[in-house]
């Protein structure tokens, strides 16, 4: 979760913003015009009812009065020490995070506000074929996942698990009633068995060929573009109707179409793919630019 902190250009929510970064809390700013009576204003006196800044929101949760803000973030922090030191907070291992697929789960680890840290597999050098790690996964593949003695394998169970999980921390992802959640879960396996499949294909021919010591065939790489589009236009029809694939919310859903449609867009140099489809392309351009995706655009890649 990021904090928001309203009114950065004043001294005392500078007094918070000092402390956020002290504890290296990520927060973001919303900019609060004293000059203009913004802090008069009824939205914002629902938020701090004296009409002074700063306010923050974290989550649900808001709080004012930035001596009180400093206090609640230090005392925060030395809980959560407390808490890995006793073992009652585990952060989650994710292995091998420069791949696509463990980018699926640390996406959404982002969006539930889940610590994590990574482990990594080398899968040029054939790490996840090593006994330990089939031990693991022993279809040896990467993600796996690590909570404590709860090992998980299968990125698509793995965001599944943890949005149930956490159902009420960070990002609602799986809808909130059963029958948005029977669209997110028809749109998830649309992904996984629709999408993938041939996204897949062009991923290691374009890609990794090389790297794998192989040419790339060229019948197929035409084969999959062409299953992909109709995919695609499929996807155009349905976001023409709905926001989102599942609906008018953000889900598990989109977000697992991300770390392949960024290979696609990217480094395939595809992305005419995305661009002439009209829906579909301003869902790209939502779903890639949440804050989230940005941070896991900063890891490391594979390519
Ligand atoms: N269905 C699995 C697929 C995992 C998968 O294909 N991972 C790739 C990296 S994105 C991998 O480990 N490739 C190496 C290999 O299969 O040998 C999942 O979603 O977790």
């Amino acid at each position: 979760m990021v904090v928001k902190v309203y009114g950065p250009v004043y001294a005392s929510p500078k007094r918070v913003i000092v402390c956020l970064i002290e504890k290296g809390i990520e927060f973001e700013t919303v900019p609060i015009d004293i000059i203009k009576g913004e802090h008069n204003l009824p939205e914002f006196l629902q938020l701090q009812p004296f009409g002074a800044v700063p306010v923050i929101q974290d989550g649900d949760y808001t709080l004012f009065e930035s001596r009180a803000i400093i206090r609640y973030y230090a005392e925060k922090e030395r809980e959560r020490e407390r808490g890995r030191e006793l073992g009652t907070i585990m952060v989650v291992k994710v292995y091998g995070p420069v791949c696509a697929c463990p980018k699926r789960v640390i996406v959404c680890l982002i969006e539930k506000g889940i610590e994590f840290e990574t482990v990594p597999i080398d899968i040029i050098k054939g790490e996840h074929k090593l006994p330990e790690y089939l031990q693991l996964q022993p279809f040896g593949a990467v993600p796996v996942i690590q909570d404590g003695d709860y090992t998980l394998f299968e990125s698509r169970a793995i965001i599944r698990y943890y949005a149930e999980k956490y159902k009420s921390q960070g990002t609602e992802l799986l809808g909130k009633t059963i029958e948005e959640r029977g669209l997110v879960e028809q749109w998830l396996e649309a992904e996984a068995h629709n999408f993938h499949p041939h996204i897949y294909n062009l991923t290691i021919q374009i890609l990794f060929s090389s790297k794998m010591g192989f040419t790339a065939d060229e019948k197929l790489i035409q084969e999959s573009e062409d299953k992909l589009g109709k995919v695609l236009d499929i996807y155009e029809d349905r976001l023409s109707k709905s926001k989102y694939l599942a609906g008018d919310f953000f889900s598990l859903a989109d977000l697992s179409h991300l770390p392949f449609t960024q290979y696609l867009v990217g480094p395939m140099g595809k992305e005419y793919m995305v661009k002439n489809r009209k829906n579909v392309s301003a869902w790209w351009d939502d779903i890639s630019s949440r804050p989230s995706w940005k941070k896991v655009l900063q890891l490391p890649t594979l390519v």
